[in-house]
């Protein structure tokens, strides 16, 4: 496959933020584009994060040259090609999100050229075309806090887990997209408000007597529905956000790691349906999820700002039993083929395995096709609404 040329675009992220689109453009002189989204609550190891305009001037001065009208034969070819180029850690020189740019758009014309779609030419690829019906758990965000708005909550967030079953995504979205707008009258009715701020993800943002509030309010819901058969809890603590200096900021008192693990203990007991905690603790702090995935067997213990998809991390994490699943977001690592590397890694390890937007997104699809591609346990993409929704629309085309 020979690129005829590389063009970087400036767009805007569901946050109003600058990111950027990749265009490449092949022999035919047809384009292929690529949308990258960003973080808010970032993993300290992620890969660097370029400007639009860096991005550009490292694009037209080192870049372009090196890659246009050389052949590759494979994703693996061409981003082993831009890894040596980058030559360093945390991929400072090219950028993470113009490499991975360049690696989907890559990806996207390469399944074009062979008639196929995309999650066709990764699956092959990367997983030696072995076919799965495997439909992955939906991840949907609908109580927002921590970073991603300015409400009370410590946790950054309340998410449903639907599991889809036999069903078609189409009748489970449907059933979602009912509970979120229940959830909704529910929180304006409870605490007499006129109307509900949305944070970054979709998800519902105001102020609650205390983190564990909105899993009760989400959990007599689901009871209430009788939903309990499909629908379950998960949380993202992303707890470096209020980790400083060896202690937790949690609920305006400076706590241990062990008095943060007894909250969460406390919140799997009172909850029945709390299925899965993501970053429980800071990414430094392994004791504190070594003791927390020992001891509760019953929750996914989910590395991200800890493992930030990374294959060697994911391993070493999963052999030293601090996690028992992991997040895959593309652009921690910066290529599809490191991406794809890590979630072989995740599932020869037995890690269970979700595939996760950014909380800044694009209308991009890539993560579903991965997803689809990877057979993984679940796909986790925020509240059914605005442009959240391109995904869940995705994942109805894919696989009902
Ligand atoms: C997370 C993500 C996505 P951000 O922490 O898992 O929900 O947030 O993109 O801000 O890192
Ligand atoms: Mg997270």
């Amino acid at each position: 496959m020979i690129l005829e040329n590389i063009i970087v675009h400036k767009i805007l992220d569901s946050r109003g933020e600058p990111t950027i689109e990749v265009e490449v453009v092949d022999e035919n002189l047809n384009s292929f584009f690529a949308q990258i989204p960003s973080g808010k609550s970032t993993g300290k190891k992620e890969a660097v994060v370029l400007s639009f305009e860096e991005a550009e001037n490292v694009l037209n001065t080192l870049v372009k040259k090196e890659i246009i009208h050389k052949n590759f034969s494979s994703i693996k070819d061409i981003d082993s090609f831009l890894i040596s180029l980058d030559g360093t850690e945390d991929k400072k020189k090219v950028g993470g999100n113009l490499m991975l740019g360049i690696s989907i758009a890559f990806a996207r014309a390469l399944a074009a050229k062979e008639n196929k779609e995309l999650w066709q030419v990764l699956k092959q690829e990367f997983w030696g075309g072995l076919i799965s019906n495997k439909k992955p758990l939906i991840f949907s965000n609908l109580i927002n806090g921590g970073a991603h708005t300015d409400n009370n909550l410590d946790i950054q967030e309340y998410m449903v887990v639907v599991d889809p079953k036999d069903g078609t995504y189409i009748d489970c979205i449907k059933v979602l997209t009912d509970f979120y707008k229940k959830l909704g009258d529910l929180l304006l009715e409870k605490y007499k408000l006129q109307e509900l701020k949305i944070g970054d993800e979709g998800g519902y943002s105001l102020d609650f007597q205390n983190n564990f509030e909105p899993i009760k309010i989400m959990e007599d819901m689901i009871n209430s529905e009788d939903l309990a058969d499909s629908f379950s809890l998960a949380l993202d603590v992303a707890a470096s956000n209020f980790y400083k200096e060896g202690k937790y900021n949690f609920e305006n008192n400076l706590i241990s790691s062990e008095a943060l693990k007894q909250e969460f203990l406390n919140y799997l007991i009172e909850s029945k349906l709390l299925m899965s905690i993501e970053d429980p603790f800071d990414e430094v702090d392994f004791d504190g999820f070594k003791m927390f995935n020992s001891e509760f067997s019953r929750a996914w213990v989910i590395g991200d700002d800890i493992t930030v998809t990374n294959p060697q991390l994911v391993e070493k994490f999963a052999r030293e039993k601090l996690i028992n699943g992991v997040i895959i977001k593309p652009n921690q690592i910066g290529t599809v083929f490191e991406t794809c590397q890590t979630i072989r890694a995740a599932q020869e390890n037995g890690l269970k395995t979700i595939v996760s937007h950014r909380s800044g997104e694009t209308k991009d699809v890539f993560i579903i096709h991965l997803a689809k591609a990877a057979n993984v346990d679940a796909v986790k993409i925020g509240a059914p609404v605005k442009e959240r929704l391109i995904k869940f629309d995705e994942l109805i085309r894919l696989y009902d």
